[in-house]
This record gives structure tokens, sequence and C-alpha cells, in this order.
């Protein structure tokens, strides 16, 4: 349909983050079949948000689809250089960055940075440029901790846990004046669709 639109996105984060769960739960897919990712896969599915049955019969909001479109990448930290060719290949409205609290934070905040410096890369390989261009950017950084299930939907300790990365995201901040920042917790598995499809709910308002 011409009113249709695009919610385009780089999924990244550090390996067994769970990248690949969301979008198998997205597509309604079979969880149990999930294999460490080696390459960059794009997800595609249409998407209509919940928000949108809603709204009333008169408006076109009501009838709006979007299409995901999700770079999906690898997180092992030996695959990730295929990170920059991905947001250098696809252009994306911006990055969908997971966590798990499950996982050591280091490691993790190394994933981060490399997500910075990758999607600089991805403006220009002259330092100089890409700084300049990401001024003016108004990309979108999601930031989404997973695995809420196994900390007991413990929100407090969720939050906790993302602090530990506070100095990372207040970078992208400086660097990326204009982007748009969101957070969200989740389980992949266990939480209600409605809390998936919130996820993109929050794209949708960050980018229409
Ligand atoms: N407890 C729990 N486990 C999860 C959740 N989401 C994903 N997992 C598990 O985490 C493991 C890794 O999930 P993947 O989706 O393969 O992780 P990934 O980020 O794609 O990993 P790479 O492809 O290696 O980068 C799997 O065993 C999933 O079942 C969740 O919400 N809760
Ligand atoms: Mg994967």
């Amino acid at each position: 349909m011409v009113f249709d639109r695009d919610i385009r996105l780089t999924i990244l984060g550090h390996t067994g983050v769970g990248k690949t769960s969301l979008l198998k739960r997205l597509k309604a897919e079979d969880q149990a079949q999930i294999e460490k990712t080696l390459d960059i896969t794009i997800e595609k599915k249409k998407l209509t948000l919940l928000s949108s049955t809603k709204q009333s019969r008169l408006s076109l909001e009501r009838y709006r689809k979007y299409n995901l479109i999700a770079v999906d990448n690898p997180g092992d930290f030996k695959l990730r250089r295929k990170w920059r060719e991905a947001m250098r290949k696809y252009k994306t409205h911006g990055i969908l960055f997971m966590l798990d609290p499950t996982q050591a934070v280091e490691a993790q905040r190394v994933a981060m940075e490399d997500s910075f410096n990758y999607f600089l890369d991805s403006l220009s390989l002259d330092p100089d440029k890409a700084d300049k261009k990401a001024k003016n950017k108004k990309s979108l950084f999601f930031f989404v901790v997973n695995k809420m299930d196994a900390i007991d939907y413990d929100e407090g300790r969720a939050k906790k846990f993302l602090n530990e990365f506070e100095t990372v995201m207040n970078d992208y901040k400086i660097t990326f004046p204009f982007a748009i920042f969101q957070k969200a917790f989740i389980s992949v598995l266990n939480s209600p669709y409605e809390e998936i499809d919130s996820i993109f709910e929050k794209c949708k308002r960050s980018l229409y």
C-alpha cells in the first residue's frame, strides 16, 4: 500500500543476548531451532502495530502497515567486523542494541563501543567526516535489556545493570546530539506480545 512505512533496524549486541530470538518471536517461528548467527541475515515482517487497531476507522493510521526490515548480526567478537559491512551496505534508521543481564558487563560494553565505532564508520571511513555527519544525523538508538525472566523481572536490578553502560551511552549522546534514544526491558521468551510490539511502537513514534 502506498501509505505503508518502513522501520529499518540493525540488530546488534554481544553473542547470546537474544537478537535472533527476538526476530523469531516476531515472526512466530520456532524458538528451539535457533543457532548461533554466523552471518548477516535480513529479516522482513509486515507489522500491524497494536496501537493502529485502536485508531478510529476514519484514521489513516488504522490501516497503515509497517514493514520491518531488520538486519540480524552475529554477536561473536570474531565475526563483529561484519557489523561494519552490514551498516555500510544496508542503510537503516538506527540500531537496536540488545543486552543480557545474566552475562558479564565488560564484554557487552565492548560490543556497545564496537557498535558505536562501526556505525560511525558506516557514515564515512574518514573519522572527521563521520563525526561531522553524526552531528546532524537523526538516528535511532534503542537499548533493549532482554531476559528479564532470568532476573525475576527485577526492574531495579535491570536499571542498575543498564547504568553500567552509562558512560558509553553518554558518548553516543554527545556524538549524535539529534539522535533519539529509547530503552526497554523485556523477555523475548516470556513477555506478552504487547510488550514485544511496544518496542516497534516506540520505533514508529521515534521515526514518524
Ligand atoms: N531466559 C531467557 N533466555 C533467552 C531469552 N531470549 C533468548 N534467550 C536464550 O538465549 C540464547 C541465545 O539466543 P540467540 O537469539 O541465539 O542470541 P543471539 O544474540 O542471536 O546470539 P548470536 O547469534 O551468537 O549473536 C538462546 O538459548 C535463547 O533461547 C529470554 O528472554 N529469556
Ligand atoms: Mg543470533
